[in-house]
């Protein structure tokens, strides 16, 4: 299954946070990684005083299933530092979002995939669309649509993983 996860950091040096991330996810069971975004400075969705975020998205192929892939993101999410606070959209070392599995609809008490806040959100799309132009989300909606009606919010570029 293709699958892309979107990684997102604002604590203990995201850079660094981001990018062993992806070393990681390189050695998760039956799973491949095919492609990486570039790194991505973003504005803080939510509240705002916490700092800019960095984010990225990756393309993964894997056998394991959605909620395998769920609990193997939130070992690495704990494994480096991610504290479980009530503090909605509040700071975070590591944040790992299935953003899609497959073409599939999942809705269940862990997982609302696709992921619910993707079609809003310029740290996703953009990073998404650099590795992933002509995308089609499982109701048909192109990726580009949801671009063109997104607004950049100070997104940019500021390294490679
Ligand atoms: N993640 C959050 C809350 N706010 N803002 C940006 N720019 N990027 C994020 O990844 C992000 C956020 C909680 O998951
Ligand atoms: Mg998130
Ligand atoms: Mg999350």
């Amino acid at each position: 299954m293709i699958s892309y996860i979107g990684i997102g950091s604002n604590q203990a040096d995201p850079l660094s946070q981001a990018r062993l991330a992806v070393k990681t996810l390189q050695q998760l069971p039956r799973t491949t990684v095919l492609k990486c975004s570039s790194l991505y400075s973003s504005t803080p969705m939510g509240p705002q005083d916490q700092p800019d975020y960095v984010n990225a998205v990756a393309e993964l192929d894997t056998q394991l299933s959605a909620l395998e892939l769920l609990d193997e993101l939130q070992k690495i999410e704990l494994a480096q530092g991610r504290v479980r606070k009530e503090n909605r959209w509040g700071p975070r070392t590591l944040d790992l979002d299935i953003i899609l599995y497959d073409n599939q609809n999942i809705a269940n008490e862990r997982l609302t995939i696709p992921h619910y806040g993707m079609r809003q959100r310029e740290f996703v799309l953009y990073p998404l669309q650099e590795i992933a132009p002509d995308l089609v989300l499982p109701d048909m909606t192109h990726l580009s649509q949801l671009t063109r009606l997104c607004d950049k919010n100070g997104l940019t570029i500021i390294g490679q993983l």
